[in-house]
């Protein structure tokens, strides 16, 4: 029996995340419905609280191999963990998008079928667009657009909404990956420079059900989130010839 080519990977970092796993990973499962050429990788990104044992004993029970874990020893960041996900993922084209079940799977799958439907798949790179109202968050997130307009000159949108659905080459152009938040704006801005067209998609972003924000939680973190983002974009300004 021939093996059916991947046709997209989704990755999903999960850091902390014991409580929301056994939701997520089910609603992933129906949400799949019985399409064959999928895969999810969730990825125990160092976690502390038994979430790589929870993906474990949940994914045996389901016996779907559709569905994949893998394992980072040493927690490092948000990014280095979805890159984890994206190195073992065999996907012709890749996604990512959070595990702490604010982001609905199917948006996932809107995102893939509106970059599929657009006139360049392979040129373009599909994410969310947030559309509810996110009280003070939202502030952040214009900060964030402004500062980009200001600094780099491009005009980007809702830059950490999920999920991200791109083809696998925006990948291997990847030189300078961040381990952190900053790469969901580093994916974007490549994107960008390669002249790919952005395909956005309306999402809804939920409440988180369990745990907490892991770096929304005070004024101070808050602030401290605006000052690294800012140094970010000075770092993407200055090696933008070589990210
Ligand atoms: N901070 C952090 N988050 C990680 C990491 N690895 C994976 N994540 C996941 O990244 C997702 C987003 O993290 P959150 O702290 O909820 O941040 P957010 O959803 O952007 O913002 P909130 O609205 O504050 O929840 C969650 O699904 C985390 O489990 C990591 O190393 N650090
Ligand atoms: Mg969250």
């Amino acid at each position: 029996m021939t093996s059916v080519p991947t046709d997209l990977s989704i990755v999903l970092p999960c850091y902390n995340e014991k409580e929301n796993l056994s939701s997520l990973i089910y609603s992933y499962k129906k949400v799949m419905g019985d399409r064959q050429n999928i895969e999810v990788i969730f990825v125990d990104n160092g976690s502390s609280d038994g979430t790589g044992n929870e993906i474990t004993t949940i994914l045996a029970k389901i016996n779907d191999p559709r569905l994949k874990t893998t394992r980072v020893e040493i927690n490092k960041g948000y990014g280095f963990g979805i890159l984890s996900g994206l190195k073992v993922s065999t996907g012709h084209f890749l996604a990512w998008s959070h595990a702490d079940q604010q982001c609905s799977p199917e948006d996932v799958f809107r995102v893939y079928d509106s970059l599929m439907a657009s006139k360049k798949p392979s040129h373009s790179f599909g994410k969310g667009h947030r559309t509810n109202d996110r009280g003070r968050a939202a502030f952040l997130t214009l900060t964030q657009e402004f500062l980009t307009r200001l600094i780099l000159g491009e005009k980007m949108i809702e830059i950490n909404a999920q999920p991200k659905v791109f083809p696998r080459t925006l990948n291997t152009s990847f030189n300078m990956p961040p381990n952190g938040y900053e790469l969901d704006i580093y994916a974007y801005y490549k994107a960008l420079t390669n002249k790919f067209d952005i395909v956005s998609t309306n999402v809804i972003f939920h409440d988180r059900r369990h745990g907490k924000s892991k770096w929304s939680f005070s004024l101070f973190s808050k602030i401290k989130q605006i000052i690294k983002n800012f140094n970010y974009l000075i770092f993407l300004r200055l090696n933008r010839k070589n990210l």
